[in-house]
């Protein structure tokens, strides 16, 4: 590719020629771009459990240091219920799929600066060009950054707290996750615990519909009425288009579906834990103040999700944190079940 072929040309100069094809391309501009750890890819290779875990909430949503103390924590829960963690995020404008200890600090200790991007589909060309040209730019990457990512690499199976969606007035603004239009696109499926109220839920369930987005929630039985979830509160108003009891029913799922040209994603809907939710009248008192303030300020586009997030941890004493670590620890130890259960069925 032209590509290659500019950086080649800088990098090993006359001896690049003289190396088989195959080499070529993984010392080429994709392997500065783009790197799959050693562990995640022998896990991929060798049929292991694996499960993404993306670095948008670390570097936009929980500050520093308190994310490094997640990040490491989600990585255990992946490990000791039998999985492999393949944390995702992009250091000096390369994707990496599988940080090391080392690489998430240095991405998360960064959080708030501007050379720190959150990533969604459209900036993945741009962030890599910038570190091509040598400039230090890193990237938390956001669930469709992260579902680019690890359908890259192989990876089936991802955790993550919540989801993007319809912004309320988006029939105006058009302001709509690209999160949505992933989960379209790319066949990953996503452990998470809904979308905040802050979002219209009914819009965001009406636009996965028209881009065939399976959407489940896990529940204890299959029949009578479960609303999917609205991330700090087990209900949201709006009834969950399908339900799955558990772990073994959603890999089922996801298995039939990878037999039919479908090539969207899932959203595995897993409600907050009880004893951690914050009831829906509470939230949406400060939800309503929060989107006062933003819309006051003209806090629109990428910038409105990170700014809501921050005021509703302000606003809540911290209480919203502690509900948000609990259902991200609830989601990865779900996500990572669901993994096992696949890997069963490939066998
Ligand atoms: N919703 C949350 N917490 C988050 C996000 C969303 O409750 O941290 C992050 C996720 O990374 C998600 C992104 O993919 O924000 C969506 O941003 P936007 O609405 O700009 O697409
Ligand atoms: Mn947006």
């Amino acid at each position: 590719t032209v590509l290659a072929g500019a950086l080649t040309r800088r990098s090993i100069s006359g001896r690049w020629s003289k190396l088989p094809v195959s080499w070529r391309r993984s010392l080429s501009g994709r392997d500065k771009l783009f790197r799959v750890s050693e562990e995640v890819q022998d896990a991929l290779a060798t049929g292991k459990p694996v499960v993404a875990l993306e670095t948008t909430i670390y570097t936009h949503g929980f500050p520093y240091p308190d994310n490094v103390a997640l990040a490491s924590h989600l990585e255990s829960l992946v490990r000791v219920n039998g999985g492999v963690p393949a944390t995702i995020g992009i250091l000096n404008g390369r994707a990496i799929v599988g940080m090391d200890p080392e690489e998430i600090i240095q991405l998360v200790s960064t959080a708030g600066s501007e050379n720190t991007w959150k990533v969604s589909r459209r900036d993945l060309g741009f962030i890599g060009g910038m570190g091509l040209r040598g400039q230090k730019v890193h990237g938390g990457t956001t669930v469709a950054g992260t579902m680019i990512l690890a359908h890259l690499a192989g990876i089936k199976i991802f955790a993550t707290g919540g989801l993007g969606g319809v912004h309320r007035g988006g029939q105006n603004s058009l302001d709509i996750s690209a999160d949505l239009t992933e989960l379209g696109r790319t066949p990953v499926a996503v452990i998470s615990s809904g979308c905040k109220s802050f979002l219209d839920i009914p819009r965001t369930l009406e636009y996965l519909e028209t881009q065939g987005v399976g959407v489940g929630t896990f529940a204890d039985g299959r029949t009578g009425h479960v609303d999917f979830p609205a991330f700090f509160s087990r209900d949201s108003g709006v009834r969950s288009p399908k339900v799955i009891l558990d772990e073994a029913d959603a890999a089922a799922v996801i298995y039939a579906q990878s037999h039919f040209p479908i090539h969207s994603g899932l959203v595995l809907a897993n409600p907050v834990p009880e004893h951690s939710a914050i009831p829906k009248d509470e939230m949406d008192t400060i939800i309503v103040q929060a989107l006062a303030e933003a819309d006051e300020k003209g806090i629109g586009g990428s910038a409105n999700t990170p700014y809501i997030l921050k005021r509703i941890r302000e606003l809540s004493n911290g209480a919203s944190v502690k509900a948000n670590t609990a259902l991200i620890e609830g989601n990865v130890i779900r996500g990572t079940k669901v993994a096992v259960e696949l890997e069963k069925l490939e066998r």
